[in-house]
């Protein structure tokens, strides 16, 4: 870890203790100490691997000093993660706005309820953040300056934002003479839900000639720094990207560094350093005699030590003793034992999918007719496929009725009549209403092959009551896939406040299917509620919630999303056949839910 990143910590640790209102002794300790490692020239990190007294640095205490030593060797502060986690999480973003320090955000926070920029915006427009004492217009108005610039440089990009502004640039980029190779790095390469920025990494003749095309690149805004080997820019759009150009030898090395994450990173460079190794973005190499201590600092060296091949991802593993790791893993959450226990999971791919079981049509909120949808997933080669209009409680988009319902699978039967190629299920996305109750009669979720239960309203009820309307909906009888389970849009609305583990038990106990909704803006279920889910036996099914023939290419989201949460095609229900797909619907083991044939 390098000083600027230790300093970042220290000071976030001072922002939240002065939101906490702690100890004023306490928070200028880490004011101080950020101060003495700014004015510190070479990296603290050497000190700490020589095992140097810390302590006499200037204002450096002991408990300064091991909060150091912890952030070097670790990586983390646990005290910092104890700290956030009593602090609403939104808090933290407010003391990054110009015009808005840690006192502010107390107050605001005590004073208006504002727990994230969203709530300030939100009070600041409505006038109420100059009505506080201390505050007033002018500094309300510098807070929504602030709020505009915030989002433009800093807020993070959805994968499918990215995926759209991308294109353009690489294709630039390939385009460009002498550039012979073009990998995108990071978190974007990790399929992570948002990326904070771009990482291109390029093998090219000329480094310069690689840095202007980028800067010449027609949708820059501004050029945040280029020389050397580095470029970094800033799109219209805000999206940052870095292009970095990397010796031949050492485009391995680079990719894997790039790709990180830097927890992969940390855990990477550990392993090497038990086998007298330095990994670093220039390759692996042997550390020379017996002294590793002394050895650590300079990584990028090129010259030092003898390099061990790294010109391949998989060299740079394999010589770590490792498989390759594919970048949704890349986390350190248990990619390395499973590497070395010969485990890593053979991951679902796109091409596993065999059906896609929500859907819309205009029926009800859809773009085309019931017919198109067949046709645009028969084109997909799926061999079988739900429609699932919205029920009747969406009465905005016109929901289905039970009279509806009757006549949509008329509509169905006749147009599998003309289809044979694909098999259409009877479907419907089903409102689970404010009692828990679902919004159809139980004689037509009866004649349903796929029933989708869905909260759409209500999404603010505290957690008790919001956990046991979603509980009752799931003990349902014939509730088979629980629907974007969060209801989270992200970067526009959280999630419903549920306990989210009660949840995943009872739908591993009823066997309800939890569903990756893959549309790039919902990705619900996220990674982590996935991981749980595969972890209790929760079935599930991966679906795009198409309301329009080219959303249903959204799939490849949601197995993304399905890969980092280690799922293989057995957890996936609708990466089976038809039949097996179905079975794993009715699978029930619970209540009166048999198999429905279709017709
Ligand atoms: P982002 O951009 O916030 O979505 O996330 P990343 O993962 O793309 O992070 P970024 O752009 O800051 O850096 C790209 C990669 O470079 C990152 O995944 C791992 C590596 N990296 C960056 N900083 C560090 C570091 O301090 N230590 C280590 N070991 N690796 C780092
Ligand atoms: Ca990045
Ligand atoms: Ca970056
Ligand atoms: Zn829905």
């Amino acid at each position: 870890m390098e000083n600027i990143e230790i300093v970042r910590v220290l000071d976030e640790v001072a922002d939240l203790l002065e939101i906490q209102q702690a100890n004023p002794f306490r928070i200028r300790a880490y004011r101080n100490a950020v101060r003495t490692i700014n004015a510190h020239a070479s990296p603290l990190r050497k000190l700490v691997e020589q095992g140097a007294d810390l302590t006499e640095l200037p204002s450096i205490g002991k408990g300064m000093a091991e909060n150091i030593r912890e952030l070097v060797e670790s990586g983390r502060l646990a005290m910092l993660d104890e700290l956030a986690a009593e602090i609403p999480p939104g808090l933290v973003d407010l003391v990054r706005l110009s015009g808005v320090g840690p006192k502010k955000a107390r107050k605001l926070w005590d004073e208006l309820g504002v727990e994230s920029i969203e709530d300030l915006e939100e009070v600041a427009k409505e006038g109420r953040v100059a009505e506080l004492p201390g505050f007033g217009l002018k500094t309300q108005d510098l807070i929504l300056r602030g709020i505009r610039n915030y989002r433009t440089n800093t807020a993070r990009f959805r994968l499918g934002e990215v995926d759209e502004l991308l294109p353009p640039l690489i294709e630039h980029l390939r385009a460009t003479p002498g550039i012979t190779r073009l990998e995108v790095a990071g978190s974007y390469r990790r399929r992570k839900e948002t990326v904070g920025d771009i990482d291109i990494l390029v093998l090219a003749e000329d480094a310069h000639a690689a840095s202007d095309a980028l800067v010449g690149f027609s949708g820059v805004e501004s050029v945040i720094g280029a020389g050397g080997t580095k470029t970094s820019i800033r799109l219209r759009s805000g999206l940052q990207v870095d292009l970095r150009v990397v010796p031949a030898e050492s485009w391995g090395a680079a990719l894997v560094y790039f790709t990180g994450s830097k927890e992969h990173n940390i855990r990477l460079r550990r392993r090497a350093l038990d086998r007298k190794l330095r990994v670093s973005e220039y390759g692996v190499f042997e550390i020379p005699g017996e002294s590793v201590g002394d050895r650590l600092g300079e990584r990028g060296v090129a010259s030092e030590g003898a390099m061990v091949p790294g010109a391949s991802e998989e060299a740079v593993y394999r010589a770590l003793d490792l498989a390759w790791i594919p970048p949704e893993l890349r986390t350190d959450r248990g990619e390395f034992t499973a590497s070395d226990a010969g485990a890593l999971p053979d991951l679902v791919e796109r091409s596993d999918l065999r059906g896609d079981v929500h859907m819309h049509s205009t029926w009800s909120d859809g773009r085309v007719s019931l017919e198109a949808m067949v046709t645009a997933c028969a084109a997909r080669g799926y061999e079988y496929m739900a429609i699932t209009d919205h029920s009747k409680a969406l009465a905005m988009v016109e929901g289905l009725d039970a009279a509806k319902l009757r006549r949509q699978w008329e509509e169905i039967e006749q147009v599998q009549a003309t289809h044979p190629e694909i098999r259409i299920l009877r479907g419907m996305e089903v409102d689970i209403l404010r009692d828990g109750s679902l919004d159809l009669e139980d004689e037509m979720l009866e004649g349903l092959d796929v029933v989708i239960i869905s909260v759409h309203s209500f999404f603010g009820l505290e957690r008790a009551q919001q956990t046991a309307r979603v509980l009752k909906a799931l003990s349902h009888p014939r509730s088979m896939i629980f629907g974007h389970p969060t209801g989270r849009i992200l970067n526009r609305r959280g999630p419903i406040d549920v306990d989210i583990d009660d949840i995943l038990h009872a739908c591993a106990e009823f066997r309800v299917a939890v569903e990756v909704n893959s549309h790039p803006n919902r990705l619900d279920l996220k990674d982590t509620h996935l991981w749980r889910a595969r972890e209790l036996g929760v079935p599930v099914v991966v679906t795009t919630d198409a309301h329009r023939p080219d959303e249903l290419d959204l799939a490849r989201y949601g197995i993304e999303q399905a890969r980092r949460a280690w799922l293989t095609p057995e957890h996936i229900l609708n990466t089976r056949g038809v039949d097996g797909f179905l079975a794993g619907l009715a699978d029930a083991g619970y209540g009166s839910r048999t198999k429905v044939p279709s017709r």
